[in-house]
């Protein structure tokens, strides 16, 4: 890993892959055949690139009983406690709606509703994470969203992973649906036959997956599109380099363009976690993911002062931020922008991506300057409310009258001014 001095202007935006037009073709002419041809097209497509015709796209109870009782005893266990913890955490982010109560009775609200109907897309192969179906799914029902759909691409075999239906299972989620690709996108947005629209559609997946998700953008919501993992470190001289290398290469294992970044104060600590990511790297399974990662966008940098670092980080606004230093907690207060901070040796990032409780969907390419990981309030809606009675009505009709005819809106100022008290009493609103 290349040790260089922190300049302060470091970046991790890297470019966002965006696709190029043929991909963008493809995108719409399956989108648009789905629109046309529903379940047909569906299956037709998942023919081609999946290389299964399926009769039947929904999974039965019998496939998801089937991979819960072929996971071992201990993983389902372990699978259900991540599920407690996640959810501990994220009910403390339900939402109550509120009333203010004006003179005379009038009174504004507003209104929590949880979405009724949302997608989960589950990407398929090496990257179908049970963890991430727990991720997704939970903040959901924490919420109150009525029907969850989950979609994945199923293999050759024509299944899909028994972690994933055991996930789903641990969850209560029934209706799973084996696609994938942009026609998932595209059965989820626009219903077919046998798949009911959804409102929103969260999730990660391929470039033909992210495309699609902007194409039906509009006509329902969409989650945040995630790009590869990054993971920063602050450390000073009192963290370990083995355990820091460790670190690094866990976000790097994800993706040969995930992003591992270490700031430190102590030059001996760099000079150790350059050696320990090197000697670790050779003994990983994933070595050749996680090199080109290294390769690509690792880097440590030594930084004069702890503050230095921290306003490095703000800069750099990463996924996930690790603080291993005398006195994290202080540092933590510190930072602005991070999508979730893990403080001191033992909070270590899989903590999180696991088991903590916290999401571990997080807002990435430095958007974590206005961005949130995912969360309750990414499964409902606020709608406000106004009652005004009579009295409210007549104290403030001519001011708002004014305020259209300042716009030229006549109309405006008419409807406001049409309510006549020759006409009657208030009919009670509620
Ligand atoms: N660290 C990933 C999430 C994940 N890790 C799933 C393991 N499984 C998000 O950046
Ligand atoms: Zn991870």
């Amino acid at each position: 890993m290349k040790i260089q001095d922190l300049t302060n202007n470091i970046s991790l935006r890297r470019p966002l892959e965006s696709g190029n037009e043929e991909q963008l073709q493809t995108v719409r002419e399956v989108l648009a055949n789905v629109r046309q041809n529903g379940d047909v097209a569906v299956k037709r497509y998942g023919a081609k690139w999946d290389g299964v015709f399926l009769k039947e796209l929904r999974v039965s109870p019998e496939e998801v009983s089937e991979a819960v009782s072929s996971m071992d005893a201990q993983l389902v266990e372990d699978l259900k406690e991540a599920a407690l913890n996640i959810r501990a955490y994220h009910d403390k982010q339900k939402r109550q709606g509120y009333r203010l109560n004006l003179e005379n009775d009038s009174w504004l609200g507003q209104r929590i509703t949880a979405l009724e109907a949302v997608g989960l897309y589950v990407p398929g192969g090496s990257a179908a994470y049970p963890s991430s179906v727990l991720m997704n799914v939970i903040p959901a029902q924490v919420a109150g969203v009525e029907r969850i759909v989950l979609v994945s691409p199923p293999g050759k075999d024509g299944k899909l992973p028994a972690a994933v239906l055991t996930a789903a299972s641990i969850l209560g989620i029934t209706e799973i649906y084996k696609m994938g690709g942009a026609q998932a996108i595209g059965a989820l947005a626009y219903g077919t036959e046998s798949i009911q629209a959804v409102d929103k559609i969260t999730g990660p997946g391929n470039i033909f997956v992210a495309l699609a998700k902007r194409e039906v953008f509009g006509e329902v919501a969409i989650d945040m599109i995630a790009g590869p993992s990054e993971i920063a470190i602050i450390a000073d001289e009192t963290a370990y380099a083995d355990e820091i290398a460790a670190d690094l290469l866990s976000q790097a294992e994800h993706d040969p363009m995930a992003c591992a970044i270490l700031v430190t104060t102590s030059e001996r600590l760099a000079e150790e976690v350059a050696e320990e990511v090197e000697n670790q790297l050779t003994l990983l399974p994933r070595e050749a993911i996680a090199r080109k990662a290294i390769e690509n966008f690792g880097s440590i940098y030594i930084a004069e002062t702890l503050a230095e670092a921290v306003q490095a980080i703000n800069q750099l606004a990463p996924e996930h931020l690790e603080i291993v230093t005398d006195n994290a907690e202080a540092v933590a207060g510190q930072i602005r922008n991070a999508g979730a901070i893990f403080i001191g040796r033992y909070s270590s990032e899989p903590v999180g991506d696991y088991f903590a409780g916290t999401n571990h969907v997080l807002p990435t390419n430095s958007t974590a300057r206005f961005a949130s990981g995912l969360n309750v309030d990414d499964f409902i809606k606020k709608t406000s409310v106004v009652y005004y009675t009579k009295e409210t009505w007549a104290q403030n009709s001519p001011k708002i009258a004014r305020l259209a005819r300042l716009e030229g809106l006549e109309a405006h100022a008419r409807a406001v001014e049409s309510r006549g008290w020759e006409k009657g009493d208030e009919s009670s609103g509620s």
